[in-house]
């Protein structure tokens, strides 16, 4: 039996899971879980990149007191973008900041004053959006170059903790190519874009492939938590990379969309997907832990719904799963619309009243109730699921009959029947898990335990159950998706 340790860490929440490998049979524990979310301060947002690491820790001495001994090796994947810098000693410099920083908003312009989204596009394969690392460090060098001076390296946020715990700094590919930085075809730092933007190319730490042994846990955590020596992987650093691996996609003709505070909607292809639609449409295109490219469309997926419970919580009438899933089954359906992706919706101070009022805006019906809220949302992010699918149907030239749906956002039954109406396509929802599988498998695939992704996903298909749903009431949704259509040609998305 080989035991590993997956950290997967969200922008909702973190996670340490122990993960057995029997040789015909994957098993996932849930060890420890814990908060993660963004800290305002004076203007900015950040990670508490301190707490999380805490957090680490805690989760890996909750699993020693259980007795998982004889771990054989841990890795770290996390959401996309965000980085840490660090000093030429390798002290943390600063906090990291959030993506979801207005920052980037100033950045995305910065870098459209010297790099046309067509040259953006073409270098990096990345959809230009301003959440990418290339804006956050763009607007830092226009209003604190001297962050920029003093940084020695810059690694992403699960190499960043992957040095904490190993001391050994490196970029892993997957992760990398979320930044606008990495050049697709060469796979490794764009040094023309990195002068282009005066970062130093020095501190770009090097970008290896996925399932590096980057080395042992340092002995000062080894005497700390009173461990043996456990060998640190850079798996697959991206969680959506990692929920790609762990989705039992049976053939080509299958779509992965891993649900959690984002969406993505994508398709594994062999060579990037760079042309003037896949531009035009939002496309991006993101590495595969093994070697390959994800075709995929960013979308908002769960964000909208947590923050609008977010704002019922500080009112004081906060609601359950059950009562969302109740409240949605009793509103009315299709009454009003919105487009999920507008940049408005990236971090707005009152979601609620940021749906209300777009929904105004655009002369449609206010949602006013609970249930007309989660309604309106559910409903917009199935029918912009549809879009997405049709226009990758159409850069690829393959049609698509399946979606496999994993992650946190499958819980929410809603979502996965609306997904399947609205697309008229069968959906497969599970694991619930999917990241932190996809990262164990990152793991078992370095340490020599399983031989390739397919080999992965049959694991995974008879390791965990799946929930099939069938599409319903075609005419209803194909009306709604027609009123959905002409409202989304009205907005700028960024997204
Ligand atoms: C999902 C994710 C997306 C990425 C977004 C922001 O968790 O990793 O793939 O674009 O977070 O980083």
């Amino acid at each position: 039996m080989k035991k590993v340790w997956a950290f997967d860490l969200g922008a909702s929440n973190g996670r340490l899971m122990l993960s057995k490998f029997s040789g015909d049979h994957l098993e996932i524990e849930e060890v420890h879980r814990f908060k993660n979310e963004p800290v305002f301060l004076t203007s900015h947002y950040y990670w508490d990149i301190l707490k999380i690491f805490d957090e680490m820790k805690t989760g890996i001495l909750k699993s020693v007191k259980q007795g998982h001994g004889d771990i054989s090796s841990v890795a770290v994947d996390t959401w996309g973008v965000d980085f840490g810098l660090l000093t030429k000693q390798g002290e943390i410099l600063g906090n990291p900041f959030s993506y979801r920083d207005s920052q980037t908003f100033r950045g995305i312009n910065l870098v459209l004053q010297k790099l046309s989204a067509n040259e953006w596009f073409g270098i990096s394969g990345v959809e230009p959006a301003p959440i990418n690392t290339i804006c956050q460090l763009a607007a830092i060098q226009e209003r604190n170059p001297e962050l920029l001076e003093q940084a020695n390296s810059l690694l992403l946020t699960p190499n960043l903790v992957s040095y904490l715990f190993s001391g050994v700094k490196a970029n892993e590919f997957t992760i990398s190519t979320t930044t606008s930085m990495l050049n697709i075809e060469q796979r490794t730092w764009d040094e023309e874009l990195l002068d282009t933007f005066q970062i130093p190319k020095g501190i770009m730490a090097p970008v290896v492939e996925p399932g590096t042994v980057l080395g042992p846990t340092l002995e000062s955590i080894n005497q700390e938590l009173n461990i043996n020596p456990v060998p640190v992987i850079a798996g697959a650093g991206h969680d959506t990379a990692c929920a790609l691996a762990a989705l039992p996609l049976k053939d080509d003709h299958s779509a992965f969309m891993s649900c959690g505070t984002w969406i993505l909607l994508g398709v594994q292809v062999k060579e990037p997907v760079i042309t003037k639609q896949s531009l035009e449409w939002g496309f991006t295109n993101e590495g595969t832990m093994d070697g390959d490219y994800r075709l995929l469309k960013n979308s908002m997926g769960l964000w909208l719904i947590q923050q609008c419970k977010k704002v019922w919580e500080k009112e004081g009438s906060g609601i359950s799963y059950t009562e969302e899933a109740a409240f949605v089954k009793e509103a009315k359906p299709f009454q009003s619309f919105i487009n999920p992706d507008l940049d408005v919706f990236l971090n707005p101070i009152d979601m609620v009243k940021k749906i209300q009022n777009v929904c105004q805006e655009t002369h449609q019906s206010v949602p006013e109730t609970k249930g007309e809220i989660l309604r309106v949302i559910l409903e917009s992010l199935a029918l912009k699921y549809r879009w997405v699918i049709e226009r990758m149907e159409q850069l690829t030239g393959k049609r698509i009959h399946v979606i496999n749906m994993g992650g946190g956002g499958i819980q929410n039954e809603w979502l996965c029947q609306f997904t399947a109406n609205a697309t008229q396509r069968q959906v497969v929802a599970g694991p619930i898990e999917v990241s932190s599988i996809g990262n164990s498998i990152g793991q078992l695939l370095a340490l020599g335990e399983i031989n390739n992704l397919a080999e992965a996903r049959s694991l995974v298909a008879s390791s965990f159950t799946t929930t099939t749903y069938e599409p319903e009431n075609p005419g209803e949704w194909q009306q709604a998706y027609e009123r959905f259509t002409d409202l989304i040609k009205q907005g700028r998305n960024h997204l």
